[in-house]
């Protein structure tokens, strides 16, 4: 049996909406929420995706503002730039994309943003607020993967969730997110094991490991909801996620495609986290 395709790109499209009227109700009484994203130097892949998020802000009809700087900016700059924005009554929500060029420091600049402001939460302050269960800017893809395991209206309720990768961004903060949702919670990395064992064991799969068709058909339980969060471009310039996606809807439930699933909820979650922050 072939399973559903959850459909991330319609989702989110969904939520732009939503978001839109928001800001439209906003707006009108004065208030425009605005976010700044700060892209240093040449990475193909962050080029994308700061064009999407630019895009999507003028879409939902934020203030937006993009700082392209270039490859030799020094940390002291990018502080600086940090310190105005942090002090900017326009701007409500800030994301310096990631990864910076290696000469800068970036757990530095990540401490530097304003937790308030603080839309990717990617700050230590943010990262304990969502550990110890207090109120928290939430990490935009986790926080989409787990809005679309709920779209599918899959009770996470004493399931168990296996997550693979353990990022700061992805794989601790959506493991982190299931437990909430009181799944019972499997990390994997590349220590683990036993991989296939702990993956057939799994009702609900996040794949966030950053190596193409990674995850083969024959791992995934028969019915289990699958989130690719990988994203990958091969040497032919096709884009694939961590799944094998042609075995593994052959045995999931559920799957997200790659491109159309997470990458485009990540989007729509930064703008609610912006929202949000011009909101509190
Ligand atoms: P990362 O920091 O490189 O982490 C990868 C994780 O995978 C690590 O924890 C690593 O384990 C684990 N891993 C590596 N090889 C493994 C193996 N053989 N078996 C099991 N685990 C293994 O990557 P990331 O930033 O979390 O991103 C992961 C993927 O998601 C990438 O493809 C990235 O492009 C994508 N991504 C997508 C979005 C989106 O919006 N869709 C957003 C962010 C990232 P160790 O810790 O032991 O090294
Ligand atoms: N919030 N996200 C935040 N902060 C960061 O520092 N690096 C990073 C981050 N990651 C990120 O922006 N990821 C991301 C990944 C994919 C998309 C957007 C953002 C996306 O739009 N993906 C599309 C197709 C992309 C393409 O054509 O290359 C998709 O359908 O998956």
């Amino acid at each position: 049996m072939s399973a559903k395709i959850i459909d991330g790109k319609e989702t989110a499209r969904k939520l732009r909406e939503t978001i839109k009227t928001q800001v439209e109700n906003l707006k009108a009484k004065g208030f425009t929420p605005g976010l700044a994203v700060v892209l240093v130097g040449n990475d193909p892949a962050s080029q994308v995706y700061v064009g999407h998020k630019e895009k999507a802000c003028k879409e939902v009809g934020f203030h937006s503002e993009v700082y392209r700087l270039p490859e030799t900016t020094s940390q002291e700059e990018l502080l600086k730039l940090i310190d105005n924005l942090n002090n900017d009554k326009n701007i409500h929500g800030i994301l310096v994309q990631l990864p910076l060029p290696g000469h800068l420091n970036e757990k530095e600049v990540i401490n530097k943003i304003s937790p308030v402001k603080d839309v990717d939460g990617f700050h230590p302050l943010s990262a304990g607020a969502l550990f110890v269960g207090e109120k928290s800017l939430v990490p935009c893809t986790p926080k989409g993967c787990i809005h679309l395991i709920k779209e599918t209206g899959f009770d996470l309720q004493g399931k168990k969730a296996v997550v693979v990768g353990r990022s700061n961004i992805v794989g601790k903060p959506v493991a982190i997110l299931l437990l909430n949702e009181n799944a019972t919670v499997t990390i994997c990395h590349s220590r683990t094991k036993n991989l296939k064992a702990e993956l057939l064991e799994a009702d609900v799969v996040v794949a966030a490991v950053g190596k193409p068709n990674f995850i083969t058909g024959d791992m995934i339980k028969p019915g289990a909801v699958v989130i690719d969060v990988g994203i990958n471009r091969l040497d032919n310039g096709k884009l694939v996620g961590d799944v094998e996606f042609e075995t593994a809807k052959e045995k999931a439930g559920w799957i997200t495609p790659v491109p159309g699933g997470v990458g485009p909820m990540t989007i729509a979650m930064l703008l609610q986290n912006t929202l949000e922050a011009a909101q509190s």
